[in-house]
């Protein structure tokens, strides 16, 4: 990966190569970590700007709090770390890991005593399921694996644990020759990808499932108001895999993956076998809504120069 200069630590900015913990940190042995994906886009002579900074930095405390874990920090002071961690380290476009989790003290699944704490990394992160998907789109298969239980693991908290599920189900897609897995939920129906949220259309009406089991994506809020206001309808309705199959188009959303179109489940093309009319449409929309473009959204961005 492309490293850049500093992370912050727990208020300071330490050198890349320092920011280190030890080995028996809690959250290494027992997965107690609550993270985000944030990310920062280039809007040239605007500066740059954070796509949702205020919403991320709140769902950071949310997970925390969800997982009982005693968050040192306020919201606030996440976002102004956050840009703080971006001016240091002069990236006028990056992907931003925030990540909370419980250190080193006391080994034992109760982390009681153990300190709660707190780091923010960037770095530039390209394509997320490569340079081609955002305009080709990707394949992808249904995973053998069911996305969590509401009460095995908490899937509105953004928790470390939580991704051992997503590592099965992609580890899984990607040796068997997919690019991605779609999962389903323990009654059968279509929940969400190993990290991204799903849409499909269908005689150009949007259908994204609603959020009991999975994780509630920014990036899928922003595109159901953002297609909203174009006009479309979008519904937050259950869907079955069949269902799937035979969309006209389908697409992920994520902050790493942004608007990825989905051209082939479990072998079968959908729609034309690239991005739909629609998609595309809302692609276009959407960056440039994250770049500045479109002043009707600039509450959604929080600007900074470097
Ligand atoms: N579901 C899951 C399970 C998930 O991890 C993400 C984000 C989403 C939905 C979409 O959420 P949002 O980013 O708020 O629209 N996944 C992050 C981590 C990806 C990674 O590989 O790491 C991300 O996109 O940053």
């Amino acid at each position: 990966m492309q490293t850049t200069e500093y992370i912050w630590f727990d208020g300071k900015m330490v050198p890349w190569d320092q920011a280190q913990v030890h080995v028996l940190t809690h959250a290494l042995h027992y997965g107690d970590s609550v993270f985000e994906g944030i990310r920062a886009y280039d809007c040239g002579a605007k500066g740059s700007a954070v796509f949702r900074l205020k919403e991320h930095a709140q769902r950071l405390v949310n997970s925390a709090k969800i997982l009982r874990m005693k968050m040192p920090y306020t919201a606030e002071q996440i976002s102004d770390a956050v840009i703080e961690t971006l001016k240091a380290n002069k990236m006028k476009a990056a992907y931003i890991r925030p990540l909370t989790f419980v250190g080193y003290k006391e080994m034992g699944v109760y982390p009681g005593a153990n300190p709660v704490q707190t780091i923010i990394a960037c770095w530039p992160w390209g394509a997320y399921l490569g340079p081609e998907a955002l305009e080709k789109g990707i394949r992808i298969r249904t995973s053998s694996f069911n996305r969590l239980h509401p009460n095995t693991l908490m899937s509105k908290a953004k928790a470390g644990g939580n991704y051992v599920n997503s590592i099965l189900a992609k580890v899984e897609a990607v040796e068997d020759g997919y690019d991605e897995a779609v999962m389903l939920d323990t009654t059968g129906l279509v929940s969400e990808a190993t990290g991204e949220n799903i849409f499909i259309v269908k005689d150009k009406v949007l259908r994204t499932p609603p959020l009991t089991t999975m994780l509630g994506g920014i990036t899928r809020l922003s595109i159901i108001k953002l297609a909203r206001d174009l006009g479309y309808t979008v519904e937050e309705q259950d869907f079955s895999r069949d269902e799937l199959y035979i969309a006209d188009e389908a697409f992920f959303t994520g902050t790493a993956a942004e608007m990825t179109p989905i051209r082939e489940v479990d072998r079968r093309v959908i729609g034309e076998g690239h991005a739909g009319p629609v998609t595309k449409h809302l692609q276009q929309e959407f960056f440039k809504v994250v770049h500045g473009e479109n002043p009707a959204y600039a509450d959604w961005l929080a600007t900074y120069t470097v």
